[in-house]
């Protein structure tokens, strides 16, 4: 079994994928909660960002670029919001580090 983003990264696992290079993969969320819902993740398997370390600064850079990417080439410029959960009470749910890309409708501010 193991890591779930991981098998999507080395593709065991099945995702709409919009975007990829040498650090990042980027797809579809399975349960979109705006019209458009991407999830960019780092390939390397990382639990989240607080478990990040200044070694992982290349990868967390081509993280929030490929996130840039991906709302450039799906015309988001109108507006997105990048979310990273944190641990169960910030509501993350998968245990490898991802960049929500979210938009299509507006967006509240605070955000619940
Ligand atoms: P979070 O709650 O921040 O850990 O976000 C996890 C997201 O992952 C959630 O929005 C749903 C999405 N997700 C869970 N399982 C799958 C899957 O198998 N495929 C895809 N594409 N997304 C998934």
């Amino acid at each position: 079994m193991g890591c779930l983003f991981c098998n999507i990264v080395s593709k065991k696992i099945p995702s709409a994928i919009v975007l990829e290079n040498d650090h990042a993969l980027a797809f579809r969320d399975i349960n979109p909660v705006a019209p458009t819902h991407v999830l960019v993740v780092p390939k390397k398997h990382m639990t989240g960002i607080h478990d990040a370390t200044p070694e992982d600064g290349e990868v967390l850079g081509a993280v929030l670029l490929a996130a840039r990417q991906v709302a450039h080439d799906l015309g988001l410029e109108a507006g997105y919001r990048l979310v990273v959960n944190n641990g169960a009470e910030a509501g993350q749910s998968v245990f490898h580090l991802h960049v929500h890309v979210i938009a299509g409708r507006p967006l509240a501010w605070p955000p619940g």
